[in-house]
């Protein structure tokens, strides 16, 4: 009998409970985890989402693994915020080339209000390009928040990024607190709340359960969940960490899959060296959701010409917008 039922959805996970189910051997984790995701969504529809940085670099924030903090020395070229045009171009390119959500970033702690009134003009102008869209401006207000939602704003990407104990070893001057403040504001305004964490910081496994714990344990569960790998950059304090064991983080993606069953699970940023059979694995554990396009933000992402090939060698099939996100087998039947 598959784990899964149309149960309530837990929130009460605790990080025992999370540990135990990353220490269960590898064949049972995924087909756990598998087994879950088919009872959920349609294994073979992958989410598609293409990112654009619209403000780049010279951020105040301290994030230990993040080129784009000024107070690290990287060789990101920084950007003033992009024009209007240049943002609708972006959009309807990543559009022609299918995919189905528009994710704009800004390397900022928060926005002020004359910063908020460009950006609702983006918003706007991508959302007549039929794309749904997102956006991760660093912190919000409830105010804000508003604000984005009577734009049309689909998505807020927000991350916890790791567990409340290991956080401050990577972040000084924004707290787990005022992370979990913005993703109330997001979520009391009724826009889809993205939130996640990276790995491969040099956290231990606890680490891990307890990040996945957290965003299970949120009043709402995320709709939209990336699992970041770190990408290593140059002149940033984490350059050199040693790397997490690629099967640890096909697991992490698991985990999320079974404490989030109704979720899309991002594979997020790492995909670059990632080879095309971890990531197979990871899609298999539950993840059903990507970024496409040659670019994350200022680092790499597979070519697109790669990521169709996989698609195709997979069998998989990009989620078009509009598309009910959950295809649940017994729901499709009902
Ligand atoms: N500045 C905004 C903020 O942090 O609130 C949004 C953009 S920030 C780049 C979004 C997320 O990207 C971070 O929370 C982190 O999880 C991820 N990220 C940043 N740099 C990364 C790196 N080098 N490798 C992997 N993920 C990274
Ligand atoms: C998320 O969780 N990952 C994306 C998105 N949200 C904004 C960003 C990844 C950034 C990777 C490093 C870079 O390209 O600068
Ligand atoms: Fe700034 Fe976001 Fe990078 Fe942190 S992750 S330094 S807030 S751009």
């Amino acid at each position: 009998m598959p784990e899964h039922t149309h149960a309530a959805l837990r929130h009460d996970w605790t990080v025992d409970e999370l540990a135990a189910l990353f220490e269960l051997p590898f064949n049972d984790l995924l087909f756990r985890a598998h087994t879950i995701h088919r009872a959920n969504f349609d294994p073979n529809t992958v989410q598609v989402s293409t990112l654009l940085s619209i403000k780049t670099g010279a951020c105040p924030e301290d994030c230990g693994y993040c080129p784009q903090s000024a107070h690290h020395d990287t060789n990101v070229e920084k950007e003033r915020l992009l024009p209007l045009d240049e943002v609708i171009a972006a959009a309807r390119n990543a559009r022609a080339h299918g995919a189905s959500r528009f994710c704009m970033g800004a390397a900022w702690r928060q926005p002020t209000d004359r910063q908020l009134d460009e950006v609702i003009e983006m918003v706007r102008a991508v959302k007549t390009e039929g794309l749904e869209t997102c956006m991760t401006l660093g912190m919000l207000t409830a105010e804000q928040a508003e604000r984005l939602k009577s734009a049309g704003l689909d998505y807020y990407n927000h991350n916890l990024d790791s567990s409340p104990e290991f956080y401050g070893n990577i972040i000084s001057t924004r707290t787990y607190q005022d992370r979990l403040d913005t993703l109330a504001h997001v979520r009391d305004a009724g826009i889809n709340v993205c939130s996640g964490g990276i790995v491969g910081l040099g956290e231990s496994r606890r680490d891990r359960a307890a990040l996945l714990g957290q965003l299970a344990n949120l009043p709402k569960h995320p709709e939209s969940v990336p699992i970041n790998n770190l990408v290593q950059v140059e002149g940033t304090p984490l350059a050199g960490t040693p790397k997490l064991d690629p099967l640890e983080f096909v697991r992490t993606i698991a985990v999320a899959r079974i404490a989030m069953p109704e979720s899309f699970v991002r594979l997020s940023a790492g995909r670059g060296e990632m080879t095309d059979e971890l990531q197979a694995l990871c899609f298999f554990a539950g993840a059903n959701s990507i970024f496409y396009g040659d670019k994350l933000l200022t680092t790499p992402n597979p070519s697109e010409n790669h990521d169709r090939e996989l698609f195709v060698r997979l069998g998989l099939k990009p989620l078009e917008n509009g598309e009910p996100g959950g295809a649940c087998e017994r729901c499709a039947t009902a």
